[in-house]
């Protein structure tokens, strides 16, 4: 393959006199050169759209199934549904949230009405908290979880088929791009999270 790729490149080059075979010296090398460059580019450009794959709309985005969703035995239930979406756990921990975690965590939410009843209520038993990857995880997966409030979620969302209250709605998932980002460094920081490939990607990603 090369040398065929070499042969048209050579051909005007190719003479009988020293200047000739010098400039088919020059030629090959130069052509050898461009195929070695040519087949960098192509290595390059193969890693950089799995990379780009990768980064391009690939999000993450930190969930929690809070204590209640804990003490009904709902965890395999909850991330189930998640992952059967086609979402990749990367990260997953039992904890219990201390105050200080719980009150950064929903900083935003300080001082309004429902706050204390929120932070008692997160560090109130063991939650699971993970995080989940994958194209538009983030709206995939609140998706997913419905409505803040149970009583609107819509059927066939978590929040929707399995709470009835605001306050009881057994799972957290991060609502944007900045959020998450917060979040995940949050509760796992970098080193936490495992990069890794799974077999039934391909049947999961396009492209
Ligand atoms: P989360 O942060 O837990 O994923 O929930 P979310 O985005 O759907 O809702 P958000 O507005 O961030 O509220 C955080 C949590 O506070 C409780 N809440 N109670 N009593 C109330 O009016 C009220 N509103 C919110 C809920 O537990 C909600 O998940
Ligand atoms: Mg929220």
């Amino acid at each position: 393959m090369v040398i065929n790729e070499l042969g048209p490149i050579l051909g005007g080059a190719v003479g009988s006199d020293l200047d000739g075979a010098l400039l088919s010296l020059g030629a090959a090398r130069w052509a050898c050169a461009r195929l070695a460059g040519g087949l960098e580019d192509v290595v390059a450009q193969k890693w950089s759209q799995r990379e780009g794959k990768r980064m391009a709309g690939v999000e993450r985005t930190l969930v929690i199934v809070k204590p209640d969703g804990v003490q009904r035995g709902l965890v395999g239930e909850i991330v189930g549904r998640l992952e059967r979406r086609g979402l990749k756990i990367v990260a997953m921990r039992m904890t219990v949230i201390q105050r200080a975690l719980a009150e950064q965590h929903y900083a935003e939410h300080a001082g309004k009405a429902f706050y204390e009843s929120l932070v008692s209520y997160i560090g109130s038993g063991p939650s699971v908290t993970m995080v989940l990857e994958g194209p538009a995880a983030i709206a995939a997966t609140r998706s997913t979880v419905g409505k803040t409030n149970p009583a609107e979620a819509a059927p066939g969302t978590i929040r929707g088929d399995l709470g009835l209250m605001v306050g009881r709605n057994l799972i957290h998932a991060s609502d944007s791009v900045d959020s998450s980002a917060r979040e995940v460094d949050l509760f796992f920081g970098t080193d936490a999270l495992v990069e890794y490939e799974r077999d039934i990607d391909r049947w999961v990603l396009e492209g």
